[in-house]
């Protein structure tokens, strides 16, 4: 259903939750380190050049931003988090801000965390899979960037993936991607069918 993907605009940049649109309908959240390609990703799921602001310099993406599908389902791109040129201060704020909208966004469905495949499982990916796993959010892991790995590489990284999520309860599924080669698209535009009720 790749068209329901394509019709997707911006809708708002929130700094703090009371600024976000109500919270119904369904929402699937980006998330991830800073620099990982949450943003590339999002421009790949609605076939975009730039919808996502995609920006080389980490750290850009300080808001929350929201995108609409239609009027009951939209996806979250939170700021990424874990760039250590930021100051702690601002870095505090973004994380208070993203934590708050994990825990409390009722119209969470579920979470796409996206990670460099060169560099996956860093301490806050950790973190925010117990954190999901404590309050049972389904988690679509991205392996993202495959495309700077061989395929041995690829598939050295999936058994470790696969060894590295045994025992969470929850749901957390995971994949290869490349947001720079559209590889992975048709399984992730499948997962997000579901979560979003598209037949
Ligand atoms: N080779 C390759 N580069 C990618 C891929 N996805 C993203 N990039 C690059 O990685 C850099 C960061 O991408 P963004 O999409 O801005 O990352 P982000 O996670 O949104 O970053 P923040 O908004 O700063 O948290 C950019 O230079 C992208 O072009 C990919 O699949 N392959
Ligand atoms: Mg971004």
């Amino acid at each position: 259903m790749t068209g329901q993907y394509q019709k997707a605009y911006f809708l708002i940049s929130a700094a703090a939750m009371q600024q976000l649109p109500p919270d119904e309908g369904v929402e699937v959240a980006m998330v991830g380190r800073s620099n990982a390609g949450k943003s590339s990703v999002l421009n790949r799921i609605t076939q975009s050049k730039n919808l996502a602001r995609v920006s080389k310099t980490p750290g850009r993406t300080q808001l929350i931003n929201i995108f609409v599908l239609d009027p009951g389902r939209r996806i979250a791109d939170l700021p990424g988090y874990g760039y250590a040129r930021v100051p702690l201060a601002a870095k505090l704020k973004w994380q208070k801000t993203v934590d708050q909208y994990i825990s409390d966004r009722a119209c969470l469905k579920g979470l796409i965390l996206v990670m460099d495949i060169r560099h996956p499982f860093k301490e806050l990916d950790v973190k925010l899979l117990e954190y999901c796993d404590h309050r049972g959010l389904p988690v679509h892991i991205l392996l993202n960037k495959a495309d700077k790995l061989t395929n041995s590489q690829v598939a050295q990284t999936l058994r470790e993936t696969k060894a590295a999520l045994t025992g969470y309860r929850n749901s957390v599924t995971f994949q290869v991607f490349s947001a720079l080669k559209g590889r992975g698209l048709s399984e992730l535009h499948a997962l997000l069918d579901q979560w979003y009720g598209f037949k």
